[in-house]
């Protein structure tokens, strides 16, 4: 047992709009030898996730937010290198929420530590289809957008982490899948994976309603579930195109997260009466009862080819802010991760 020197990434501070890399402090410190009760660990690999910008404001939400001059958090696997604590021991590999940083030294309920569950998988897919990203899609589809064979499920975002999952399960439960994501390199890889229908949002002629024409071409028999991780444009196209009694699990509003000034609703709101749609906002934290289940069925999927998982790596801790910065311009197809040792 010994001190280990480490990396870690302070909030500097304060985005207005996107975030830069001048937002972000790289720090070296030493992470002391365990004291009773604390475990020491070197982390293998970091996430990055949308959520994080939500906590680089200076507003009340469901958790804190990050506090300036603080090192960052987030979630990280990684292997206990010393432990003076029962319930571990060197080798055991663990997720925490001490992310952004090489190695760290905490008594186990401080970081919210957890001993991996065994499974047949790499330790960073606990970051990502097995872990909280995966659990938002299952979730957020299945328990909210209830989604029933022959029904046709409108995902956006639909090449990232939870989009490309929410995507292959809706194809599980019989659902004919219709998906935007920006670029043709996602849009041929969302085909691969046996997404029925890609619009490339990014290459939609401008004009009035564009983005509607476009999944009504793609969706000619109406949206039944549509999984919104985008906002903006795309949930104004999903409630033109919905069909009575839609359901609507709204995950996320990316593009907007970096909005400098409030952002209008969609025009068409009007239809949500008419159509008798359930629009209804989620957080994964409130359903974690049913991550067993989710375990169970992702593991299975897994092994079965049902489900597949790509994940973008950037290496090396001081890589960390360029993968955060680079989901808000679609540097990554599926998971983005950091690779850190
Ligand atoms: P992700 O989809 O892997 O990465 C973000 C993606 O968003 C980018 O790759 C990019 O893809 C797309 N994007 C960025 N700016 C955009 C814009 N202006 N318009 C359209 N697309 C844009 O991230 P994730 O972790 O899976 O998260 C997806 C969504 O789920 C986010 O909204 C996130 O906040 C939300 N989320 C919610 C919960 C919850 O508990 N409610 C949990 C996890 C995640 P393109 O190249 O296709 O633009
Ligand atoms: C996310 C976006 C928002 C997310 C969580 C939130 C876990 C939480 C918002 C809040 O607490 O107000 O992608 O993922």
């Amino acid at each position: 047992m010994s001190s280990v020197t480490s990396r870690e990434w302070r909030f500097r501070s304060r985005p207005v709009g996107e975030p830069k890399p001048s937002d972000f402090e790289l720090a070296t410190v030493e992470s002391a030898e365990p004291g009773d009760g604390q475990v020491q660990v070197r982390n293998l690999w970091m996430t990055v996730d949308p959520y994080m910008r939500g906590r680089m404001n200076e507003v009340k939400s469901y958790a804190p937010g990050f506090e300036l001059g603080q090192a960052m958090t987030g979630g990280a696997v990684g292997e206990v290198i010393a432990s003076r604590d029962p319930g571990y021991k060197p080798g055991d590999l663990v997720s925490s929420m001490a992310g952004w940083r090489e190695a760290f030294t905490a008594a186990p309920a401080a970081v919210g530590m957890n001993k991996l569950p065994a499974a047949n998988l790499p330790p960073q897919a606990f970051l990502g289809v097995a872990g909280m990203p995966g659990l938002t899609a299952y979730v957020g589809l299945l328990k909210i957008g209830e989604p029933k064979p022959g029904e046709t499920v409108f995902v956006s975002g639909a090449a990232g982490a939870v989009g490309s999952i929410v995507c292959q399960i809706a194809k599980i439960k019989g659902c004919r899948v219709v998906a935007s994501a920006g670029g043709k390199d996602k849009v041929a890889w969302l085909k691969g994976i046996g997404v029925d229908e890609v619009i490339d949002y990014k290459a939609i002629e401008p004009g009035p309603q564009a983005l509607s024409k476009a999944l009504r071409a793609a969706a000619p028999n109406g949206v039944d579930v549509y999984f919104d991780n985008v906002g903006g444009d795309h949930l104004t196209a999903a409630i033109d195109c919905s069909n009575p009694f839609a359901r609507m699990p709204i995950c996320g509003m990316i593009s907007i997260y970096n909005a400098t000034r409030p952002q209008p609703g969609p025009y068409n709101m009007a239809l949500i009466v008419g159509r008798q749609l359930k629009i209804q906002g989620f957080l994964v934290f409130s359903h974690y009862d049913m991550q067993p289940a989710f375990l169970k069925d992702m593991g299975a999927w897994i092994s079965a080819g049902k489900i597949k998982y790509e994940e973008t790596v950037m290496n090396g801790i001081e890589k960390a802010p360029d993968a955060f910065l680079a989901l808000f311009s679609g540097g990554n197809t599926g998971k983005m991760l950091v690779k850190l040792s």
